[in-house]
């Protein structure tokens, strides 16, 4: 036999890993008429037969569903006209504490208690939303939630990619696996400039920076309700590794963010219009495209403590 010819046994081991995706394909489950269905192999379910349009809340049992199922699934879809604008905020408020979470260019929008603001392509200048991260990820505790709608969605384009960072730490060797865990990782808000573009007020500016100091977090980190592992480091906001190399921190880093981009651990969310959407903050990481030209986007956006 010649020595390139690679033994049966062998071929799993000499290749780049696959995911088990039974692992996180769910069964679809249904209660009281309320239906969750996978969206993608890895991340996300779609809602069907919820009505949150008129501002009648779900019973406790379906309520818990959801919840169990936005933990799963690491994102709800929900269908268009089945949760209104007006009661947007509303549907945020069945997962934890609904907040503002608005800069100059995202500003508060009207209604829903002014916990909700808008990301409005007409008056958005900043394009930071286009990197991958999780929402808030400088601060020790970020956001539980991040809720959606679909006010104004433009004919093509301007879709929204969600990745399963639990699945993308399932990608990862175990022995480098091993390694990553006993390393911390400095988070810093202003990596990639994200308050300086935000922000034109040098007072303001200022105020943000030092309400906001960068912070060290492990760099595989356990869900704090799933027990689960993930790549914890994101593009947006994720500066460096303490301890290694400029060099070896920045390759290692690649090296995660790479298999956090990875198609086989995402998906692509495309937005009809009054579609709302809520995603674990702690599970999945996402990005918009910002492939749709002149047209308009217009998103309002609550999240969850
Ligand atoms: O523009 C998008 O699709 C993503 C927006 C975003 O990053 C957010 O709402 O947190
Ligand atoms: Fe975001």
């Amino acid at each position: 036999m010649s020595a390139l010819l690679i033994e049966e046994q062998r071929l799993d081991a000499v290749q780049p890993r696959i995911l088990a995706v039974e692992q996180y394909l769910g069964a679809l489950e249904q209660l009281e008429g309320v239906t969750l269905e996978p969206y993608s192999p890895v991340v996300g379910a779609h809602v069907r037969g919820l009505r949150l349009d008129d501002g009648t809340p779900p019973t406790e049992a379906v309520r818990a569903l959801l919840y169990a199922g936005l933990l799963r699934y690491g994102f709800l879809a929900f269908e268009p006209g089945t949760v209104s604008a007006e009661h947007f905020g509303q549907l945020a408020g069945l997962f934890g504490t609904a907040r503002l979470m608005n800069t100059p260019h995202t500003p508060a929008t009207q209604g829903n208690d002014n916990k909700v603001n808008s990301i409005d392509s007409k008056v958005k200048k900043t394009r930071m939303n286009y990197i991958w991260h999780i929402d808030q990820a400088f601060r020790h505790e970020p956001p539980r939630f991040t809720a959606l709608f679909g006010q104004k969605v433009p004919t093509f384009g301007g879709d929204t990619l969600f990745t399963n960072a639990t699945a993308a730490y399932d990608l990862l060797d175990p022995l480098l696996a091993r390694y990553l865990e006993t390393l911390t990782a400095v988070h810093d808000v202003e990596t990639q400039g994200f308050l300086t573009l935000a922000y034109q007020d040098a007072a303001e500016l200022a105020a943000q920076r030092a309400k906001n100091p960068p912070i060290e977090a492990p760099l595989i980190r356990v869900h704090p309700e799933t027990g689960r592992k993930q790549i914890y480091a994101n593009e947006l906001y994720t500066q460096r590794i303490l301890g290694l190399s400029r060099s070896a921190s920045q390759g290692l880093l690649e090296v995660l963010f790479d298999l956090v981009r990875s198609p086989d651990v995402q998906t692509r969310f495309r937005w009809q219009q009054g579609t709302a959407l809520i995603w674990d903050n702690r599970t999945v990481q996402h990005r918009g495209v910002g492939d749709f030209g002149s047209g308009h986007r217009l998103l309002h956006r609550a999240v969850v403590e």
